[in-house]
């Protein structure tokens, strides 16, 4: 008799090589699998349990490849008087064979009460080695899934493997452990409910578990994006320097210094998002056509993410203010290369001060009688706004997509020298959007704390929202950016 486990565990057999640990990375959100391409690479099995809430709710096996499929076919097909003990029969009566280690250790999950996931990759013909390890997993009597994992992008061989599978298997997906998106995991899941009347009620629960903590994370991952927003808006530095010092060079080195924090604001956001997306080893990073790559201050990027100067302007002319001079910036920036982009890609927010009033009240520590002061920041660029909004947006839409199982990066035809005109995402949003944004520009730097938190409530939710509507690996948008 087996006992069923309590918590629903599945081992993910197979021939050595054909990407078990990569889908056990998959499905378990796990980097930490161990993935190789030498056949062998997995020699023990090691349990990978997805944990929501500090509560174990599924368990992934990953196991060793079948090492003798034909010899142990054999066996079980001579021994049938071993009925439902069949599997733990033959462990135990070969627990000390060289030649069939590894068959047994795969199995053992198995004898515990795990469900089988069979995974084999569907771009090779198959051989009768499969047909045996298929025949095993029929006689262990456990209630089984096939996957077809394509290596490669040949799918002439599906039907055969389809066929042979009907046979032998309660169901049968095709997945890919390198592609897979969350949509695909949950729709996994969806199937192996068919697979044992036992497991409908538990595997419910994992998926609502699942979904809930999908949309947890969205919310988390607004909240970061809100505090990067603010911490760059607010960001600013100044140098005081002496009446007779070069300043157009401190100026310069400011605005690196300045160019360097921000960017360090960014990134520290970026990284925050691919922890809470458990990518915690492998930095995959984004594809290679990816505007992202470009610096935050960079003119392509400045090129083609944010607002348009028509919709620039119109703003401008709805809510006023200091958006107007964005439309330079878009317009200098560009013509005029890096410093001049920088310049006018704070907005205002650089200033140079002059020695006397000024200084005084502003109580300047160590500042030389009679000296200056140079400031860059806080931002009044709306354009800034949009562009980090932007590119955390686009990065969060890699960061989704990207399969666990995934840990080399493919290389993608460049589309890097076609991106023109905005393709960002903010450019698709209406006026009204467009409002919050501009609310919460205004907000944070006034620094009025009421205002600040009504403004920030609704961008956070703004943002939250779109954030529900980015999830489309196969769309335009993963070539483009
Ligand atoms: N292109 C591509 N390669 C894959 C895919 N799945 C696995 N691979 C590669 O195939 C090789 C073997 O993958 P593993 O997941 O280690 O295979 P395994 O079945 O666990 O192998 P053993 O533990 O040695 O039995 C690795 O180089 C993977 O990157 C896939 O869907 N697409
Ligand atoms: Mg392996």
């Amino acid at each position: 008799m087996k006992i069923p486990e309590r918590t629903p565990a599945f081992a993910i057999v197979g021939h050595p090589n054909e990407g078990k640990s990569s889908v056990v990375s998959t499905l378990a959100e796990n980097d930490r699998v161990r993935i190789s391409p030498t056949p062998g690479e997995t020699v023990v099995c090691q349990s990978f349990p997805v944990t929501i809430d500090g509560r174990e709710i599924i368990r992934f096996i990953d196991t060793p490849g079948f090492q003798n499929p034909r010899k142990t076919f054999r066996w079980m097909q001579a021994h049938a008087e071993y009925d439902d003990r069949i599997v733990q029969a033959f462990i135990d009566i070969h627990a000390d064979d060289p030649d069939l280690s590894q068959d047994c250790e795969l199995l053992t999950p198995i004898a515990r009460g795990a469900g089988v996931i069979y995974v084999v990759d569907g771009s090779r013909p198959l051989r009768s080695m499969d047909k045996a390890e298929m025949e095993i997993l029929r006689l262990t009597g456990a209630p089984r899934m096939a996957i077809i994992n394509c290596k490669e992008d040949d799918t002439r061989y599906l039907d055969q493997w389809k066929t042979a599978f009907r046979r032998h298997f309660n169901a049968i997906r095709v997945f890919n452990a390198h592609q897979a998106t969350y949509a695909e995991r949950i729709s996994l899941l969806e199937s192996l409910k068919g697979i044992d009347q036992d497991w409908i009620a538990p595997l419910s629960t994992v998926i609502s578990a699942f979904k809930k903590d999908w949309d947890h994370r969205k919310t988390l991952t607004a909240e970061i994006i809100i505090t990067m927003l603010t911490e760059s808006l607010e960001f600013s530095l100044t140098k005081n320097h002496a009446e007779d010092a070069d300043e157009e060079s401190l100026k310069k080195k400011l605005f690196a210094k300045y160019i360097r924090a921000v960017g360090k604001i960014e990134k520290t956001a970026h990284q925050r998002i691919r922890k809470l997306y458990k990518h915690n080893i492998f930095n995959y990073d984004l594809p290679p056509q990816s505007i992202v790559h470009q610096d935050l201050f960079n003119e392509k990027t400045w090129q083609v993410l944010g607002l348009s100067r028509k919709q620039l302007a119109t703003l401008a002319g709805i809510t006023g203010g200091t958006i107007g001079a964005a439309v330079d910036v878009a317009a200098h920036g560009l013509t005029f290369g890096l410093f001049t982009l920088i310049g006018g890609a704070v907005g205002a927010g650089w200033a140079a001060f002059g020695g006397g009033r000024r200084l005084a009240e502003k109580k300047v520590a160590g500042m030389a009688l009679g000296g200056h002061q140079i400031r860059v920041g806080p931002n009044e660029n709306i354009q800034f706004l949009y562009i980090l909004i932007d590119r955390v947006f686009i990065f969060y839409a890699h960061i989704i997509n990207w399969a666990h199982g995934r840990q080399v990066m493919p290389i993608p035809p460049s589309a890097m020298g076609k991106l023109s005109g905005k393709t960002g995402y903010t450019a698709a949003w209406n006026i009204s959007a467009q409002r919050k944004c501009t609310s919460f520009l205004h907000a944070v730097l006034s620094g009025d704390a009421a205002k600040k938190e009504r403004a920030t409530r609704e961008l956070r939710t703004l943002i939250r929202n779109e954030l529900e509507k980015i999830y489309t690996p196969e769309s335009e948008d993963s070539v483009r950016f």
